[in-house]
């Protein structure tokens, strides 16, 4: 396995427009994350990826890019990036950028041109198709909820929208744009920039004969992810831009499976970095963004083992996570947001930080912050909340409390509200009312008041970043699973060239003994690190308090 600088880094994920409001608007800007760097450093973090900030109309919170070369107002000039991006390199910091390159703003120069008519230059660069007997070419449904095929009456054609209509599809097919987005790739590379999270990017090459998906799941996805050409035109950019540089590439990949992924991430290919896999917050759905259904233990275990397994027998990388700006908030989806918010954030931190790849913290969740609990439908601000909310509603078989309780649990929102650095009004974020609600836990859970509390969950993070730092087997080992059936403990090793490590993780809020006399021929560890205020003496029968995390190193 090869050494490599983003194998061994711990990113952090930054969501702007919720993070720090340097100016009073309600809205985090550059400036804001400027005046967090200390905030950054203190944690022990090697790179930061921000989420959009090039200009955007906003639609999608910057998915929706209308100039690839220019910063969002609301986030500040391009002269704050370029302060950010040397104050972060004088502390040894990367920075990565979000690459949204499957689609534009409908306000793009380009999208614009090319809705003016049929033989505009521009006409190909989007995705523009005839209907079928006055109705969409096809059935394919959007992320968003509703057609992708939004009709435009002037020139009598439907154009392409995977995600909003406000988001047309880019043609890759089409050569031009592929050669104006690697000009702009180089761009940014020349300009300093350490690496790119790349937007849906498996989705870039679509069947050509569009023809109609099946029915389940999101509906035509069988022929817009992982198409045809999908790797070869990844290839072809890879060659063209960042593999000429020593950057960090993260694909962000939906409807990949862990042999679909080998594809993206094998080193040899030479694609990318690694890959944001996401069975792993998908399997609780169960097919359905409003089903809250109940998730065992042994099916995540055993999802990413699985994908563990697969990547290091075939020599790929993966990102970590299990929170970003799309997802809950982690203790209130795998953890306890109540009694053990505390144990559980740091069980799961464990976790983050011992598997094999490159762990993501997502903003807030350094100190355990929870999921929302707004009262009313109209307090979501999430345009794919909406979306699946009017698809419900139109369906019309749940009562408002019910989706209340459904978005609540499920909206990205969740993720989405401002950071809480302080009790005082709005939480230190911003001095007016936030763009959107705050969580209203925030005088209970914020940074200042974690951080002078004995049961730290940032120091706790602090910790395991600086571990993983000293033992190279937190980056290098070799991932094995141990007790394998067992419905509450997640064991496992990582297995190094100079000591092993070993991680027992209680998922339960129970006490659960373990056992693992018949896995292991070792009479003592030591103990790295553990989620409560004591020392457990070393055992191969250990007894594991609830949402207990030990690390032991032999
Ligand atoms: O997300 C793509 C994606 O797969 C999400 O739609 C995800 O499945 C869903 O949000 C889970 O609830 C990326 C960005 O991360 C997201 O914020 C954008 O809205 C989207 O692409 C379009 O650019
Ligand atoms: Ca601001």
């Amino acid at each position: 396995m090869e050494k490599q600088w983003w194998k061994e880094a711990v990113v952090y994920q930054i969501y702007p427009r919720s993070f720090n409001d340097s100016n009073g608007d309600g809205i985090g800007d550059l400036r804001g994350i400027i005046e967090k760097i200390d905030y950054l450093e203190q944690l022990g973090v090697d790179a930061v990826w921000l989420n959009p900030i090039y200009k955007s109309p906003n639609d999608d919170n910057g998915y929706d890019i209308s100039d690839y070369r220019a910063i969002m107002d609301e986030f500040g000039t391009m002269e704050d990036l370029e302060e950010l991006m040397s104050l972060l390199k004088a502390r040894d910091m990367k920075i990565i950028m979000d690459l949204v390159i499957n689609h534009t703003s409908d306000e793009h120069y380009w999208f614009k041109e090319s809705a003016k008519s049929k033989d505009n230059p521009y006409r190909d660069y989007y995705v523009w198709k005839d209907g079928k007997n006055a109705s969409p070419p096809n059935n394919w449904k959007s992320f968003f909820g509703g057609s992708v095929w939004e009709y435009d009456k002037k020139t009598d054609q439907y154009y392409l929208h995977l995600f909003s209509k406000k988001q047309p599809d880019l043609n890759w097919e089409n050569k031009k744009v592929r050669e104006e987005l690697y000009e702009m790739i180089n761009w940014w590379l020349e300009k300093g920039i350490d690496g790119f999270r790349l937007d849906v990017i498996n989705l870039i090459s679509k069947n050509q004969d569009f023809p109609d998906g099946k029915e389940g799941g999101l509906c035509g996805h069988e022929h817009f992810a992982n198409g045809p050409r999908v790797h070869e035109f990844i290839q072809e950019m890879a060659e063209n831009t960042y593999n000429n540089y020593d950057a960090m590439t993260v694909g962000e990949t939906p409807f990949v499976d862990k042999d679909e992924a080998i594809k993206f991430v094998k080193e040899e290919r030479q694609e990318f970095s690694m890959i944001i896999p996401f069975e792993h917050v998908e399997f609780d759905k169960k097919g359905a963004w409003e089903n809250i259904s109940q998730w065992e233990l042994k099916e995540l275990k055993d999802l990413m083992t699985e994908w563990q397994y697969k990547l290091q027998q075939n020599n790929g990388w993966t990102s970590l996570y299990f929170c970003n700006h799309d997802q809950p908030r982690i203790v209130s989806r795998y953890g306890d947001d109540g009694k053990y918010r505390k144990e559980s954030a740091k069980m799961l931190g464990t976790l983050l930080h011992t598997l094999r790849g490159t762990p993501f913290i997502y903003q807030g969740e350094e100190i355990g912050m929870t999921n929302i609990s707004f009262n009313s439908l109209a307090d979501f601000d999430d345009i794919e909340t909406r979306g699946y909310l009017n698809d419900l509603k139109e369906k019309g078989e749940m009562s408002k409390e019910e989706m209340l309780e459904i978005a609540n649990y499920r909206s990205r929102d969740n993720a989405r509200t401002p950071m809480h650095w302080d009790d005082s009004k709005f939480a230190g974020f911003s001095n007016v009312e936030p763009w959107i609600k705050m969580n209203d836990n925030y005088p209970e859970i914020n940074v200042e008041k974690d951080l002078q509390s004995e049961d730290s969950v940032f120091k706790y993070y602090q910790q395991l970043i600086a571990l993983r730092k000293e033992y190279p087997v937190f980056v290098y080992g070799k991932y094995k699973l141990l007790l394998e059936a067992d419905p509450n403990v997640y064991t496992y090793l990582r297995e190094g060239e100079e000591n092993n490590l070993l991680v027992m993780l209680n998922f339960s809020d129970q006490p659960v003994k373990i056992d693992l006399q018949n896995e292991l021929e070792i009479e003592n560890a030591e103990l790295l690190l553990n989620n409560y205020n004591y020392e457990p003496e070393f055992s191969l029968e250990p007894q594991l308090k609830p949402y207990e995390a030990r690390m032991y190193l032999f």
